[in-house]
């Protein structure tokens, strides 16, 4: 691998936390096996046209019965930390009635094999795998929902906080919401606006829920939320561009951090979504619930959005960055909207330390040099890390107190409504064969938190 230039971790502490993230759906196949009953994203995955090339999360990379082989990856690359989620729908596996014990057998099995090779587990209770049941009783549009998710936190807590002291409750309710409710490009695929901004609420609402479990269970935990707040750049200096990126901010950022941060929706996003009669249905002391303390907040970064105004009711639309850099989703690669948006949240939440939950870069490795052992060069993606981590570093310098960063993803997975085709993996994933290869990204990164543990 290329030596680590100091550029990458200038900035960053000796104690920052480098870890990597998976999801469970993403990862594990097995959908069918010990109890476990279908999610949504099971269901939608197996419906025609929803996910490129049909593909579906029935074996993924079969992590379910690799967990041994997994862990020893992770060891290899030195992480510190290990970020996946807790598949609902197999711990309780419709959605409500008692624990599935043979589906925590699986997530013991895994925890223990991380503390055993000194790896900190970082436990996500929600990445989209709602139980179909669930959605079938309405989905998260439905209050019960949230009341639902609590009890699922817990049970889940209970089993596994006398050793995972570290919980996030959600990832990126934006995507549940406005993807699965809204555009329908992801699970369950309905698109209603008033279902989404339902959905909103009972998604923050289920967090708040949920962290009064998590404390309940383990006094010791270390809890926060997974947003994934994207800056909107206005198109042009036009006002009803500025006015799009306002709405874009609003619906896809604040929607989320005000109630958990600060307890209050912002009032301008109430008043777009009057006007559009989609109305948070916020009940006495919901706000209170949502704004619980936390130990943290997760951020995932990935790009921003330039956007001009549109008559949908969210009210804008974004514009292509053709002319720049972007990976293959294609999504504009853009680092020093990293810094800008750590900055912005340093100063507009203050007092929460933040973790970079997810960040990295789907490229097509196949166009990639491959050297004598098999190894994948990918160049593009160490680059895509580095620049991050500096783009970190330079937040930091500027004050803001951000502490770890965890790469998606530890490997090639099923990238959601794209399938396999969109590989994020630090490790090659070979699907014919399930062997893992590490790309020369993972060593750069094994190197460079190497590095920053011993400057
Ligand atoms: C995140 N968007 O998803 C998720 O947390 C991961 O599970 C996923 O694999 C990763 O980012 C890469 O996509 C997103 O369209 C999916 O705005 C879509 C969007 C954002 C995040």
């Amino acid at each position: 691998a290329e030596p680590v230039g100091s550029e990458a971790v200038r900035g960053l502490p000796a104690d920052f936390v480098w870890g990597a993230a998976t999801a469970a759906y993403q990862i594990e196949g097995a959908v069918a096996e010990d109890g476990r009953l279908p999610s949504v994203w099971d269901t939608f995955s197996h419906t025609p046209g929803k996910v490129a090339a049909g593909d579906t999360g029935d074996v993924a990379c079969d992590h379910y019965h690799r967990v041994p082989e997994d862990v020893a990856l992770l060891s290899q690359l030195g992480l510190d930390a290990y970020r996946f989620s807790v598949a609902w729908p197999r711990i309780q596996p419709g959605g409500s009635g008692p624990v599935n014990a043979a589906g925590v057998a699986f997530y013991d099995r895994l925890v223990d094999e991380l503390l055993a090779k000194g790896i900190t587990p970082w436990a996500t209770l929600y990445h989209w795998d709602l139980p179909q049941g669930l959605e079938d009783a309405g989905g998260w549009p439905e209050r019960e929902t949230a009341y639902r998710f609590a009890e699922y936190a817990g049970m889940v807590a209970g089993a596994l906080g006398d050793r995972v002291k570290h919980w996030i409750t959600l990832n990126e309710p934006f995507c549940s919401a406005m993807l699965g409710y809204y555009f329908g490009t992801h699970a369950p695929g309905r698109t209603s606006f008033p279902d989404f901004t339902k959905a909103a609420h009972h998604l923050l609402l289920g967090h708040g829920l949920a962290v009064e479990q998590v404390r309940a269970a383990v006094p010791d935990a270390q809890v926060g939320i997974t947003l994934n707040p994207v800056l909107a750049h206005p198109a042009s200096d036009a006002p009803e561009d500025v006015e799009a990126a306002r709405r874009a901010d609003a619906v896809g950022a604040r929607l989320y951090l005000d109630p958990v941060l600060l307890g209050r929706y912002p009032a301008d996003l109430l008043t777009d979504l009057a006007r559009e009669e989609a109305q948070l249905p916020v009940q006495e002391g919901d706000l209170k619930t949502i704004a619980q303390p936390l130990d943290f907040l997760g951020v995932n970064y990935y790009f921003r959005d330039v956007v001009r105004a549109s008559d949908e009711p969210h009210g804008y639309e974004g514009v292509p960055q053709t002319d720049r850099p972007s990976t293959a989703m294609p999504w504009e690669i853009y680092p020093e909207g990293l810094t800008a948006l750590l900055t912005r949240l340093g100063r507009e939440y203050p007092g929460v330390p933040f973790y970079i939950t997810e960040n990295g870069a789907a490229f097509d490795d196949s166009g990639s040099p491959v050297d004598g052992t098999g190894r994948i060069l990918d160049t593009e993606r160490t680059a895509y890390l580095a620049d991050h981590l500096a783009a970190i570093g330079d937040a930091r310098a500027a004050g803001v107190d951000v502490r770890g960063y965890f790469c998606w993803s530890l490997m090639d997975n099923f990238e959601w409504a794209y399938g396999y085709e969109k590989r994020f993996g630090l490790v090659h994933v070979d699907y014919e064969t399930q062997r893992r290869t590490p790309k020369a990204s993972a060593l750069w990164f094994r190197d460079a938190a190497r590095a920053c543990r011993e400057q």
